[in-house]
């Protein structure tokens, strides 16, 4: 009988001692509760782990156990190896000489009885230490950032498996388990971390906060009409092993800085209101940012505390600057609405509840959003046929 995906990641993270675990850049609370969750629990089953993440992680994550875990480069062996063919000959001393005048080095091998030649000799590349590689909560591998661009060839020589809960995810693993119905990649960690420990025992009250923090997040602590059943009994078992809701509820929802209150201030006042249309959208620019000394990781808020609860919209649309580019992030309001139709109208994707995409441009937010705007009213008047 065919092993199904969970059975077959199962199988491999049990025969595998060198693991390497990342996720998407500029990690979110799913991403960042499922690594480390797992990172840790590898490690009590005696496993050598390396946890990578690109990018940004905002301020307001600095609350999550073991975050110091986390690097954003590792090691890869990229030596290159020059091998010979001992059969006939063996080899009595080995010497280098530098030429740096002729930009050379000369290895001298001398044979004992007999002489080498050209075909005993051939390169390899040195094979990577990992044994596995683990992408968590990622659609692509694009979106893994710089540790990806620079390593590219590991992702291809090494097994991957992929853990994700987004529609638009490419399949990208040599095993891919993606699981549609889950509300996040956390809760799909519960479902292995259970197999691995064979019961309750991965689920200190560490990983339990962890794995709860994903869940939480990608809810919005259970008010997104995403929330399934299966949601809510996870959570709670994880609240029965020690996850610590209110320190995740407080830090994550109920803490703001001075500057993200500045930043979303000045957010809030631009927000236009495309009234036929039933959307609403604003922006943030580089100044925004500036003037109100925060990062663009404290944008993400204003929408999902705010902006969403305007009634009688179908969806919200935040475009802001980022160094090169123009982001987009959208929210749906309303059920029956699917922004990650929008979100690939500009290349991008998610889920039908919230999705976002990215344009490269160097024009600011301020040329570029009325283009972005233009077609989505388009869109829009297609959608309500009016
Ligand atoms: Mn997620």
């Amino acid at each position: 009988m065919e092993l199904s995906p969970k059975q077959q990641a199962i199988e491999l993270v049990k025969k595998s001692q060198n693991i390497l675990l990342i996720t998407h850049k500029n990690p979110d609370g799913d991403a960042l509760g499922s690594i480390l969750a797992l990172h840790k629990s590898l490690e009590i089953l005696g496993k050598n782990v390396i946890a990578i993440t690109c990018g940004q992680v905002a301020e307001s994550f600095k609350f999550l156990p073991n975050l110091a875990s986390l690097e954003k480069q590792a090691n890869v062996n990229n030596d290159f190896i020059i091998s010979l063919n001992t059969s006939r000959v063996q080899v009595e001393k080995l010497g280098y000489k530098q030429k740096p005048d002729e930009n050379k080095m000369h290895i001298v091998i001398t044979a004992k009885d007999g002489r080498f030649t050209q075909e005993d000799v051939f390169f390899e590349k040195a094979k990577t230490q990992f044994d596995l590689i683990i992408v968590l909560d990622s659609p692509d591998l694009e979106r893994l950032g710089d540790f990806y661009d620079e390593n590219t060839e590991i992702f291809y020589e090494v097994p991957l498996v992929n853990i994700d809960h987004h529609s638009s995810n490419d399949y990208f693993g040599k095993i891919n388990w993606v699981d549609l119905a889950a509300t996040s990649t956390c809760e799909i960690l519960v479902a292995l971390l259970e197999a691995l420990g064979g019961g309750n025992q991965l689920f200190t009250e560490d990983v339990a906060t962890l794995l709860l923090t994903g869940i939480i997040t990608d809810t919005g602590s259970f008010q997104n009409s995403t929330t399934t059943p299966k949601s809510l009994t996870v959570a709670a078992q994880l609240v029965a092993f020690g996850g610590r809701q209110q320190e995740i509820i407080i830090n994550l929802f109920k803490t703001k800085s001075l500057s993200t209150l500045k930043l979303w201030g000045r957010i809030l006042s631009k927000i236009q209101n495309e009234d036929r249309l039933k959307f609403v959208w604003t922006t943030a620019t580089k100044n925004d940012l500036e003037e109100s000394a925060a990062n663009y990781t404290e944008i993400g808020g204003v929408i999902d505390e705010l902006i969403k609860s305007i009634p009688g919209i179908d969806f919200v649309l935040v475009i802001s600057e980022r160094n090169s580019s123009i982001h987009g992030s959208l929210r749906a309001v309303r059920k029956n609405i699917d922004v990650s139709a929008i979100a690939s109208l500009f290349g991008g994707g998610g889920h039908s509840q919230a999705a976002a995409f990215e344009i490269k441009d160097n024009r600011g937010v301020n040329e570029v959003a009325p283009e972005i705007i233009s077609r989505i009213r388009t869109f829009q008047r297609n959608r309500l046929q009016i």
